[in-house]
């Protein structure tokens, strides 16, 4: 059997960094691990060819080579799915689709010959043989979630990894809490998964042996569900770094409770963690209660972070407007407390139902469901349900945050509250005095070479041509000069800065010319086919 295995386009979005690849010389921040995974479970003896249609054309000669078409995705990727899929019926080809879109749009609107909802490992062996067989059912769904052990090494080879600009390794499935709103529990479950240590150091071996010496991504549900698991990875990978002497620094997701221990925080700055993703969602207490996201009640939300960010490691938050318990204050609440956080990329969103989650179903059962939603929430002009607060006014509140947050001035101050916490100034000694310690040096290189791209194309693109070329100036001299010691984050972070400047314009336009959300009171407009589950 020839196996195409095809990688859907994802929209231009906040989270699809488009504007910042450009000046690394990239075209997709990661690869389809998915699909790179399922690669590696069919059997040997087929052949298999990956197009990610994010890097490169789908093309009909490798259409024509095919026997099969195995499509994963996002539900934000729906629309380049339906039409690949459309495609391949045209050329007579068979469709498989699977991944987390398969859980959460509708079989009747994927149009796929065979769909397989959950994780791969347990059902492929089955998949494979009925399809060479030719008895392939219409729907393939795993009784049970796998153990993690099983998972294989990901088909590395096919992908072209230079076009990237971080490879992706995932650790753990699953995450232990409760939020209302999340679709990782439902998909991956609440009992964290791991894999074993040594299967996360033969991936890592697995990129170091082919070139790869940049950023990876842990991309776990939440990286510290189970913290002993995590610490127990996360000494391994001191030891690994250290003996192999790799240029890897690593990003992960977790929640907020990393806040709380120490000697993780501190292994993670060992290992080489340079940023981690945190769900904070709200600085109104009432909001977390209601949708159940009570370990961000426990504790500080800004002391949390700024702890973290001690630690030398960037916290990227995510956070929601739209909650129930939302007064007409949040949107400034939100932007002073981004404003105090020093976070420079905050991706603030509208809530979203996501079909199959507890939110999804509690709406519906409250009659409040307008569709299925577009499986985006950062990059959003309007809303999937019916909320509290008047829909054009809570619309109207998020533009005005993401504008506040996004003009340049308040992004620098942001980044420059964030380069003081997490690579302090060295202390200063009395004259004659001079320290022996690790602490005086650069925490890391001035600069690298993707950084000194990235800074060529940043003054060519901000500096000469921008809108804001005075905050870009100023900035780029006190990078130059007080935050010499962190030169190279500084310029990355004024990089990322243009990718949300330039995507905070385009949100503003697209609610502008956007139809108006449904007002409170309208009835459910739409079926959205979704069963309940
Ligand atoms: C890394 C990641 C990203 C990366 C992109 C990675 C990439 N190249 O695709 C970044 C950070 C850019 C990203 C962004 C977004 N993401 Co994201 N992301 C992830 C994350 C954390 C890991 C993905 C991964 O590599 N998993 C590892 C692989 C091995 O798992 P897998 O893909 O599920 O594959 C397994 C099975 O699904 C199945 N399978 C998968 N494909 C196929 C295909 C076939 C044919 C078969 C048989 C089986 C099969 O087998 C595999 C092995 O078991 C997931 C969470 C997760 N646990 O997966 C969220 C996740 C995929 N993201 C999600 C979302 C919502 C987004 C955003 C829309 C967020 C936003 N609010 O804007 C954006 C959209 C991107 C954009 N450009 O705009 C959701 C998707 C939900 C959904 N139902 O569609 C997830 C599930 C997280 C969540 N909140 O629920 N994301
Ligand atoms: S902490 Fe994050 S991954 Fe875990 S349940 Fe809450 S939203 Fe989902």
């Amino acid at each position: 059997m020839n196996a195409l295995l095809i990688y859907p386009e994802f929209p231009e979005t906040f989270w699809s960094f488009k504007h910042a690849l450009k000046f690394l010389g990239k075209r997709a921040a990661q690869p389809p691990l998915g699909l790179m995974t399922v690669a590696a479970l069919l059997p040997r003896a087929w052949k298999k060819r990956l197009v990610d249609t994010n890097v490169e054309q789908l093309s009909d000669r490798d259409l024509a080579w095919a026997d099969v078409v195995l499509l994963s995705g996002m539900h934000i990727q729906s629309e380049s799915l339906l039409a690949i899929v459309e495609r391949c019926r045209e050329s007579g080809l068979r469709t498989v689709v699977g991944g987390p879109i398969a859980s959460s749009v509708p079989a009747a609107k994927l149009k796929a010959d065979h769909l397989v909802i959950g994780e791969a490992e347990s059902l492929i062996a089955d998949l494979a043989r009925e399809l060479e067989e030719g008895t392939a059912r219409p729907v393939y769904q795993a009784d049970e979630r796998p153990e993690m052990t099983v998972s294989p090494l990901p088909d590395l080879s096919l992908i072209k990894m230079k076009r990237y600009s971080t490879m992706t390794v995932q650790y753990s499935r699953g995450c232990p809490f409760n939020c209302e709103f999340c679709d990782i529990i439902e998909i991956y479950g609440r009992r964290p998964r791991t894999k074993a240590v040594a299967q996360v150091l033969a991936e890592l071996e697995q990129l170091r042996t082919a070139g790869w010496r940049e950023s990876v991504f842990i991309v776990d549900d939440n990286f510290i569900g189970n913290k002993g698991r995590a610490k127990e990875l996360l000494r391994a990978l001191v030891e690994w770094r250290t003996r192999v002497a790799a240029g890897f620094d690593f990003i992960t997701e977790a929640s907020l409770n990393l806040a709380d221990d120490a000697e993780l925080m501190q292994l993670m700055k060992d290992a080489g963690f340079k940023s981690v993703f945190l769900g904070i969602e709200t600085p109104d207490e009432s909001g977390l209660i209601a949708s159940n996201k009570l370990q961000n009640t426990r504790r500080s939300l800004l002391e949390s972070v700024a702890r973290i960010q001690s630690y030398g490691i960037e916290v990227m938050g995510g956070f929601i407007l739209g909650f129930d318990t939302d007064k007409e204050d949040i949107f400034d609440r939100m932007v002073e407390f981004i404003e105090k956080s020093g976070i420079p990329i905050a991706m603030v969103g509208l809530l979203q139902a996501m079909p199959g989650t507890q939110l999804f179903r509690r709406l519906r059962r409250e009659g409040r469901i307008v569709d299925a939603g577009g499986g985006n929430n950062t990059f959003c002009d309007r809303l999937n349900f019916l909320p509290r607060m008047d829909a054009a006014k809570l619309v109207e509140g998020y533009r005005e945050v993401m504008k506040r947050i996004y003009s340049c001035e308040a992004y620098y101050e942001r980044v420059k509250l964030y380069l003081n916490r997490a690579h302090p100034e060295p202390e200063k000694l009395p004259r004659g005095q001079r320290v022996k310690s690790q602490s005086r040096r650069p925490t890391e290189p001035w600069m690298t070479r993707a950084n000194m791209r990235a800074l060529a194309h940043s003054i060519v693109r901000q500096g000469v041509f921008g809108r804001h070329k005075w905050s870009y100036w100023k900035f780029l001299a006190e990078a130059a000069t007080r935050y010499r010691r962190c030169f190279g984050a500084a310029m990355t972070l004024a990089v990322m800065g243009y990718h949300f400047q330039v995507m905070t314009q385009k949100l503003s336009k697209a609610i502008d010319s956007a139809t108006q959300p449904a007002k409170s009171g309208e009835i459910l407009v739409r079926e959205t086919g979704i069963p309940v589950r």
